[in-house]
């Protein structure tokens, strides 16, 4: 079985608008995206989402909650990455711009998806109905998507996620 690498992706949401930064550098550089990162070996999941929110923009994250599971594959790479998505509607700190993220707030509208992973305009809708959801993607390198399945699941299926 492939080794797998666990991630967390955390959405600061307030009334129409979604909270999303732009990765100055790194895996995914000049995307948009929520905040997040790797999950470090003595963390779980949302321990490490809200670390890496308020390391890359300031914000403390009150009442995060499991709102999906992805799992990306890339052709050639032995490695399965598993991101546990989060949302939270409450937070507290001052929004910062952070070496590695510049966020902004977009109305969810008016998401920038041509300049976001490819996989995102296939899920985000998932997340802007409330549905909790789980999906995989298999890229060919960063700008193809070989292959995907993304399924509305109900809570019980993230326990444990
Ligand atoms: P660092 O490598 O910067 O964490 N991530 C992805 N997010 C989306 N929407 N699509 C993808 O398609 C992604 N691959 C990784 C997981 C990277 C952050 O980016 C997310 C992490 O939150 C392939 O530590």
């Amino acid at each position: 079985m492939a080794a797998k690498k666990l991630f967390s992706l955390v959405f600061v949401r307030r009334d129409n608008q979604i909270l999303l930064g732009k990765k100055k550098r790194g895996f995914g550089q000049g995307k948009w995206n929520g905040f997040g990162g790797k999950v470090e070996p003595n963390e779980t999941p949302l321990v490490g989402g809200i670390r890496e929110l308020r390391e890359e923009c300031g914000l403390i994250g009150t009442d995060l909650r499991t709102i999906g599971l992805l799992h990306f594959e890339f052709e050639g790479e032995p490695t399965l990455m598993e991101v546990h998505v989060f949302e939270t509607f409450t937070f507290a700190g001052e929004l910062t711009e952070s070496d590695e993220m510049r966020p902004q707030w977009y109305d969810v509208k008016n998401i920038p998806y041509d300049k976001m992973w490819l996989d995102d305009i296939h899920w985000y809708p998932y997340m802007l109905r409330s549905e909790l959801f789980k999906g995989y993607f298999l890229y060919r390198g960063t700008d193809f998507i070989v292959k995907y399945k993304i399924d509305k699941i109900e809570g019980n299926e993230l326990k444990g996620a």
